[in-house]
């Protein structure tokens, strides 16, 4: 159990940090805004652990929000950074290691014939729209209530994560010429998407859309949800983007649209790809990748875009993904997670909702399955912050939202999962009295 006085250096930092960055961070939902308290400073990361600057070790549900997959730091990952930056850790010019990488997602996903790496998956979903319209000849793009793609000006119309975290899902400082180029259907609405198509199918490049929504919480898709939007494209010829930056190599070895069989015209992918480093890509047919330039007329480019560190890191993480049995493990592991979470829950008599996919994980306080931005809003978000803190207290390092998802790495024992259900008990118990 961590004291109050255990905190002070991170207390300190976060006091220093708030004068020269707003409100202390460079991503907001660190801030701790939606749950209160101030964010403790971590110092490193090790397996399933992360250590923060006060000495207090935590089991990390949080895996750089998903990056993490084989466990943080892991030895091979280190070794294949390392002695690629000892050789250097940017050129801005071709490498090796970028076509071992796109060679690696092109034959682990079969909707991929080529890739473009970028450095963030903001700025894979902004090109995969740029090429979309390109594509099509037309403007507007459809995505869901609660989606979140990254901070794109268009794509920040009822945006998840953090834009919901903070109460702006609709961002100040985005023009409305570029909010009126995004339609909206929520999440699981076949109906919704459909009518929005008939009345303006003509004008939409695209359909952007996560497999699995991971920023209103975890949201599987229902039924047909995801064939479904697949034929609706076809009917009205616009693209189907796939934003597998989260279930990209997290859910399945290549992606969710491995799992579910339906094939996107571009994906956009981050976070696992580059086991940590700043990596993403967006990828489709060859047909659509050569109108990119230097192909072809759509613009877009980057100084660190496939730099070799992260490309090594990107090699090496795929590698250990690919090893047999991973995601059977992982899958384990989750499920493990998610049952004993929801017997903990269950005694102490709080209605909770979970899933899992791969080591992708979820859990709602809430007493119906969440299936749309409005049940995720509806969920008892105040006693999720009660019970982070309480997590947080017995050594656990969840996401500090109830509008994010969780992420088991390769790296979580028996052990960690034990301690993460074992303060679980104690944290429910408390939030529930
Ligand atoms: N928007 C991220 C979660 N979906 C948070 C990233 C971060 O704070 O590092």
């Amino acid at each position: 159990m961590h004291t109050i006085q255990q905190q002070a250096q991170s207390e300190q930092l976060f006091n220093a940090a708030k004068l020269v960055m707003p409100g202390g961070v460079n991503s907001p939902v660190r801030a701790f805004g939606s749950v209160g308290g101030n964010p403790r400073f971590l110092r490193r990361a090790q397996g399933a652990y992360v250590y923060d600057v006060d000495d207090c070790r935590y089991v990390d549900l949080v895996g750089s929000w998903g990056p993490a997959i084989a466990g943080h730091a892991h030895p091979q990952v280190i070794k294949a950074v390392s002695d690629t930056a000892v050789d250097g850790i940017s050129f801005g010019a071709c490498c090796p290691l970028e076509t071992q990488l796109a060679e690696i997602i092109v034959d682990a996903l079969p909707s991929i014939d080529m890739v473009r790496f970028v450095n963030s998956g903001t700025e894979a979903t902004m090109s995969a729209l740029r090429l979309a319209r390109a594509a099509t000849g037309r403007t507007k793009t459809l995505k869901f209530l609660g989606g979140y793609h990254g901070h794109v000006d268009s794509l920040l119309v009822a945006a998840g994560s953090g834009a919901a975290t903070f109460g702006s899902p609709d961002s100040a400082g985005v023009p409305e010429a570029f909010a009126n180029t995004t339609l909206l259907a929520p999440y699981n609405d076949l109906q919704a998407v459909s009518q929005v198509l008939d009345q303006q199918g003509t004008d939409v490049a695209a359909i952007i859309v996560e497999p699995i929504a991971g920023n209103m919480g975890y949201v599987e898709p229902q039924d047909d949800f995801l064939l479904g939007l697949r034929s609706l494209c076809d009917k009205h010829g616009s693209l189907l983007i796939f934003d597998e930056v989260m279930t990209g190599f997290r859910t399945a070895w290549g992606g969710f649209q491995n799992i579910c069989g339906v094939r996107p015209d571009l994906t956009c992918l981050g976070k696992v790809i580059g086991g940590g480093m700043p990596v993403a890509a967006y990828a489709g047919s060859a047909e659509l990748m050569k109108q990119v330039s230097p192909l072809g007329q759509v613009y877009q480019a980057g100084t660190l875009s496939g730099n070799p560190v992260g490309m090594a890191a990107g090699i090496s993480t795929l590698g250990l993904c690919r090893e047999p049995g991973f995601y059977e493990s992982l899958t384990a592991k989750s499920k493990r997670l998610t049952e004993g979470l929801a017997d903990a829950a269950n005694q102490a008599g709080i209605a909770i909702q979970t899933g899992y996919t791969g080591g992708m994980v979820g859990l709602a306080f809430s007493t119906k399955r969440v299936c749309n931005f409005d049940d995720a809003r509806a969920c008892n978000h105040e006693l999720f912050a009660r019970f982070f803190h309480a997590m947080l207290d017995h050594s656990v390092w969840l996401p500090p939202s109830s509008y994010e998802a969780m992420f088991v790495s390769a790296a979580h024992d028996d052990d960690a999962i034990d301690a993460v259900l074992v303060a679980a008990s104690k944290s429910f118990a408390k939030v529930s009295s």
